[in-house]
Order: C-alpha cells, then sequence, then structure tokens
C-alpha cells in the first residue's frame, strides 16, 4: 500500500504525479510543492510567482507534521528558492517555529537553502500593466490566476502532513501575510484525526481558522462532509456579518486515506494520488451551497494547459 496525496490546483498534477513514488509521505509532499515553486509559468508559487504592489515577490510557506504537531512557517521572505524546504526545517526546531522577511531568510542560508531572484518577465509584465490599468490600489481578490498549492499526504498507518506554499495575493502590500503561514488557517495536520488546507483570500480563511476546523470536524464527519459544514457555515457567517465573503476552497485527508474538497466558487480544481492509480484532476462546482465533484474532462485538461502556454498560469 502507497500513500495518498491531495494538492489544491491542477498546478499541483506534474508534482504529485513523481511524488507518488516516493515512499517518505513527507518528502513525497515537499517533493510536489517544490515542483510547483520551481515551475516560473505558474504565476502564483515561488519562481515567476505574481508580485507585492511594489513589484517584489514575497513568499509564505508552512510545513506541518501530523505525527509530533511540529509546525514551522515562512512568511514575507524574498529570494529563496524553496521557501517550502525552510518551513520543513523550522518545523524541526523547537522554538523560532515562525519567521518573516529576512529573519527567515538568514536562517535558510545560514542551513544552506539555495537562493533565487524569484522575478520572472511573465509575472513582472502583468505586474506593470496591473499598474498601469488602475492606478488606484486593486482590490484584492484570489484566483485571478493567482492560487496557493497546498498538499496534504496520507500513510498506511494514518500518519498525515500538510504542506503549503504561496506568493500571496498579486499587488498585496509588501509585508502582508496570507492564511498560509498561519497555523491552523493555511493547513492543519493531526494524525489522530486528518489535515486540510485552504486556498482563497487568505484575510477571509483566517477569520475561520478554516483548517483547523475541517480537522476539528473530521472526529465526527468524513472529510467531504467536514469540508461542505465548514465552508458552507463560515461563508454564511461572513456573508452575514460582514455582507462579503472572497473565493476560499479547501482539501482534506483523514487518517485512513479518505478524501474531500470543496469551494464556496463556481469552479475548483484539484489532483489526488491514490495507491495503485495515476494522479488525476478533479473539479469542485459550488451551485447554490451544494458541492458536486467531478474528474476534470480532456477538454477542460487541454483548455488549462492552452492558458499556461498563453501565459496565464496559476
Ligand atoms: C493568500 N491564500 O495569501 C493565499 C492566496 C491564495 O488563491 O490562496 N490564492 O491569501
Amino acid at each position: 500500500m502507497g500513500n495518498t496525496l491531495i494538492a489544491t490546483w491542477r498546478m499541483a498534477l506534474e508534482g504529485l504525479s513523481e511524488a507518488a513514488e516516493i515512499r517518505d509521505v513527507k518528502e513525497a509532499v515537499l517533493h510536489a510543492i517544490r515542483n510547483v515553486e520551481d515551475n516560473p509559468r505558474l504565476h502564483s508559487v515561488g519562481y515567476g510567482g505574481l508580485p507585492a504592489e511594489n513589484g517584489e515577490v514575497e513568499l509564505d510557506a508552512a510545513f506541518m507534521d501530523g505525527d509530533t504537531l511540529s509546525y514551522g512557517a515562512v512568511a514575507a521572505v524574498r529570494d529563496l528558492k524553496n521557501p517550502i524546504m525552510a518551513a520543513h526545517y523550522l518545523s524541526g526546531l523547537q522554538r523560532n517555529n515562525v519567521l518573516c522577511g529576512t529573519g527567515a531568510f538568514h536562517v535558510a542560508v545560514g542551513q544552506g537553502m539555495a537562493t533565487r531572484d524569484n522575478a520572472f518577465s511573465l509575472a513582472q509584465q502583468k505586474w506593470r500593466t496591473a499598474l498601469q490599468a488602475s492606478p488606484d490600489p486593486l482590490p484584492l481578490e484570489a484566483y485571478d490566476g493567482h492560487d496557493t498549492v497546498c498538499i496534504l499526504g496520507h500513510a498506511p498507518g494514518g500518519s498525515v502532513c500538510a504542506g503549503v506554499s504561496t506568493s500571496g495575493l498579486f499587488m498585496k502590500k509588501p509585508g502582508r501575510i496570507g492564511d498560509s503561514p498561519v497555523i491552523g488557517s493555511g493547513c492543519y495536520a493531526d494524525s489522530a484525526t486528518g489535515a486540510a488546507a485552504a486556498t482563497g483570500v487568505g484575510e477571509d480563511i483566517m477569520k475561520g481558522c478554516l483548517s483547523w476546523e475541517i480537522v476539528r470536524l473530521m472526529e465526527q464527519y468524513s472529510p467531504q462532509e467536514a469540508c461542505d459544514r465548514a465552508l458552507n457555515q463560515h461563508t454564511a457567517k461572513l456573508l452575514a456579518r460582514r455582507g462579503a465573503c472572497g473565493s476560499i476552497s479547501v482539501i482534506a485527508l483523514n487518517r485512513e486515506g479518505e478524501w474531500g474538497a470543496a469551494t464556496n466558487k463556481d469552479e475548483f480544481s484539484f489532483v489526488v494520488a491514490e495507491p495503485g492509480h495515476v494522479a488525476e484532476v478533479w473539479l469542485a462546482h459550488n451551485q447554490h451551497h451544494a458541492v458536486t465533484l467531478e474528474r476534470a474532462s480532456e477538454s477542460w485538461l487541454r483548455e488549462w494547459l492552452r492558458n499556461l502556454h498563453a501565459g496565464c498560469g496559476g
């Protein structure tokens, strides 16, 4: 029996397919995230990530080991090749588990981790276009070519872990930190129950500590039911209290290796690799507060690749 892996967004397919061959589940999650971080055509993670409003690429990443509850994260860090590796390193420390900016950078470099200027021409071009199109600050939304890679892993026996990496919302303020490096918001993992992760508007995900909430609900419900309940209730609450809720999508994996996904948008793509099966792309759709799941069609997959090659990766 092998590992089960689930990831947010189509962009994780290649990394997840490779990771499915890796025996150690934590290594598998880290490998799949590095694959996305290293691809400059994906404009929402690592190299080629869409910049903050000053043109700088600032990255957030987190890693959680569900066996030990070890957690590490980096926030608003620049010029690291693989922020997920820095987050993973910090998760192994007794203290100093969450570092930001230059502090995170120097610790990672001190550990021999590679640096890289993460600016990439296509993403910089999008930034210049956005500046010209709108001299006023843009309303920050997710999914406009901007998505976080979140990967959950399950090993036979029930160990789970979670990893997350992102360049955050396009045109964010320099120094802005989203949900991704915040424990219980961007991800959470506890091998007693399961793991969950979220992508979307960080400010709204954090208001519900959504990943923690889904893991807590999995004590009682299946991963799918936990995702549906947490996301529906949270979206309804923000709509009632604030009149608005940003785009949010979530994934979950329980200690039995069962998985679920939900979105408050029309469509959310995710990837699942199960033992004995090739990694497959799925779509979640939310219509009138009910989420349906289906495998992505050949034409959907072709269209995604066409957009990627046209420079709209993410
Ligand atoms: C953030 N949650 O920084 C991330 C962005 C994201 O789809 O997931 N976009 O708020």
